[in-house]
Order: structure tokens, then sequence, then C-alpha cells
């Protein structure tokens, strides 16, 4: 059966169940009421446009952060701008982010940059970025070398697959392994951006990729958004938007996962960054999915980070870092921390950095 026979014939049983809809509501408001709660000394990062999104960060062990920025994803509304790579070096107090020159033989007008996740590899210090790429809203994995003295990416390779049809984020586990959300089922539009969003189905999952061997490893996510692993590689986290959820999952030896347990979370969560010293878990997460989805500048989607702690134990700590109305940022998907400090990145909108304490 057909995917579009599927819809319809779902979309049928959810009209003549509505409930759904009531479910539906329930899914994407994460709280009715959200208060504000900043951090000190929040400053917008210079060089970003105001609306060039930055929707995924990542920050390396020595303090050099990369971000993903000119977004465009359907039903969101547009970036300015084509999609491009910044890098900021966190220890430089002029907290400044450098866009990175782009390889000649890299197709720049139809670069669509999402989600990000940083390799470096031991024997030679190599530093490997992985971007999620939709040119025409394909999904496609670009895989690129950083060359740090001029700051500049070379083009390794590009990586397609029939299981990687609409990937959200990845985590990269050596130079050309990884394991990558799809976020939804439908590739079509229409179908991703409204069928899909309506009927809440569990049809998300988790794919595994090396160049041998791509699998889907875990499934049943209403939408499987950041992904991400611990200090130790011995667990993956993965973001379900929908049900206000991170998952902890164990990697087995033949790179298969198995569910650990599920966290509350309280919002509707995107990327997840993991603090190396201590395994927290930082979260950039949508307290109203309604208002991202159905944007209303007079009305804007709000900001919220999430910090998880000890994880791993019987009682995780779960503690909102910093939430906002839309008034300061609109549509926070990342956050992630290195010496003191917070850089929070939007889907559509600007990037801040704010002081912990
Ligand atoms: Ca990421
Ligand atoms: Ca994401």
């Amino acid at each position: 059966m057909g995917k579009l026979v599927i819809a319809i014939v779902v979309a049928a049983l959810s009209v003549l169940f509505g409930e759904r809809m009531v479910n539906f509501r329930k899914r994407f408001l994460a709280s009715n009421e959200l208060v504000n709660s900043h951090l000190p000394n929040c400053v917008a990062l210079k060089n970003l446009g105001e609306y060039s999104g930055s929707e995924d960060i990542t920050i390396v062990g020595n303090g050099r952060a990369f971000i993903s920025t000119g977004l465009e994803y359907p039903g969101i509304p547009v970036t300015d701008g084509t999609g491009k790579i910044f890098s900021l070096d966190m220890q430089d107090p002029r907290m400044k982010p450098v866009e990175l020159r782009m390889p000649r033989n890299f197709d720049l007008e139809s670069f669509n940059p999402h989600g990000i996740s940083v390799y470096t590899d031991e024997t030679d210090d190599t530093v490997y970025l992985f971007v999620v790429n939709h040119p025409q809203h394909k999904s496609q994995i670009e895989l690129f070398r950083f060359v740090e003295d001029d700051l500049s990416l070379v083009h390794v390779k590009t990586i397609t697959h029939e299981l990687l049809y609409s990937v959200n984020d990845i985590v990269a586990l050596g130079v050309d392994t990884f394991y990558a959300t799809n976020d939804h089922y439908f590739t079509h539009e229409f179908l991703k951006g409204f069928v899909e969003l309506l009927l809440a189905q569990p049809w998300s999952n988790v794919v595994y990729y090396s160049p041998e061997e791509v699998k889907v490893v875990s499934e049943g996510y209403y939408i499987a958004n950041g992904i991400n692993v611990s200090p130790d590689k011995g667990h993956i986290y993965v973001a379900d938007m929908l049900v206000h959820e991170v998952h902890v999952l164990e990697r087995k030896e033949d790179n298969g996962l198995v569910p650990v347990k599920a966290v509350a979370v309280g919002s509707l969560c995107d990327n997840i960054e993991v603090q190396p010293d201590t395994g927290d878990l930082w979260l950039g997460c949508h307290p109203n999915g309604l208002k991202l989805f159905m944007f209303d500048p007079k009305n804007p989607p709000g900001s919220e980070v999430i910090r998880v702690q000890n994880i791993h134990s019987d009682e995780p700590l779960v503690t909102r870092v910093y939430a906002d109305d839309g008034q300061v940022i609109m549509g926070s998907s990342v956050a992630a921390t290195y010496g003191g400090k917070l850089l929070i990145g939007s889907v559509f909108h600007k990037a801040l950095c704010c002081d912990l304490e």
C-alpha cells in the first residue's frame, strides 16, 4: 500500500475519532503559560543575521563552536540568506562567529544546512563536520574536513541513502559512521508538513549508517529530532518532540540500539548537546509547537533551554535554565555550553550568548 493511500485511510479514521484532535493539541502545547526566566548578560551573536537562524550548534573540546544557519524547512518561517556554516572560538573574548569558507566545488546555492555533528579523528586530530543538507528539500549528509588555519571547509563527500529520507539531526561516531533521526515518514512537502503533523503517528525513526551497513535501529517516535551520544559513547539520546521526552538507548556491538528509558522534559525539545565533563544534556526546546508551525509575529513562539543532569540515575534532574516568550528569542532549537557561557540557537531567528551565572 502506497504512503498516500495510508495517509488517506488514517486521515479518514482521524475524522471519525475526534479525540485525536484533543491529543494533537496536548502534544503541541507543553505548557499553557510560559514565565520568562532569563540569564545574565545575554547578547545576540555578531555576524549572524537577525533572522538567519542557527538551528544547530555544537562545541568541540577546545571551545570551538560550529553553527548551521539559513535553514529552510516546510511550515516554518523562511530565514534570511542562503545556508552557511559559522565557527566561533569561545576562548576569544570578542565572541565573534566567522563564516567558514566553503569549497569551490560545492553547490552553495542549494545548501540548506540543518543538524550538525563533529567527529575528531584521534589518530591525526583531523576534525570532520557532518551536516544534514536539504537541497530542493531532499535529505543528504555532507561530510567536510575543517581546516583551522584558514577557517575553511573541504568537502569530502555527500552521503545519500533511501533510509535517510527526512533527516533532522545526526551524531557522528567515526570518519564515516553515524546515527541519524528521520523526523517524518513522508517526504512529500504537503504530506510531511500538514497531513503528518495532523495525524501525529509514531512513524519516525533512527537509522545507523556506515559504508558497509545501513539499518533502522530504533522506531516508534512521533517526531524524532535531536540525537547525541554519551561521553563514554555507550548510550544514544533521542529527543521525541511531540511526547516531550528524551529517550535513552544503549548501543550494542552491532550498533543496534536497545531502549533503556524515556525521561519527561516538559517541552517540545529539538537538538541535544552533551556536556563532555559532566554528561549533562542541554536541550533547545519549543514550549508551544502550534505557535512555531503557525507563525504569527504578534504572538511569537517562545524559547526554552532545559538541562538534564544524572540522566542514567533513578532520578534525573530536569531544570529549565532559560525561558523567553519570544520577545528576545523565538523558536530556540539548541543550547550548548562552554566555560560558563551558554549559546542558544534558533530555527529562524538570532543566536544568543549568555552567562550561566
Ligand atoms: Ca546535532
Ligand atoms: Ca533539530
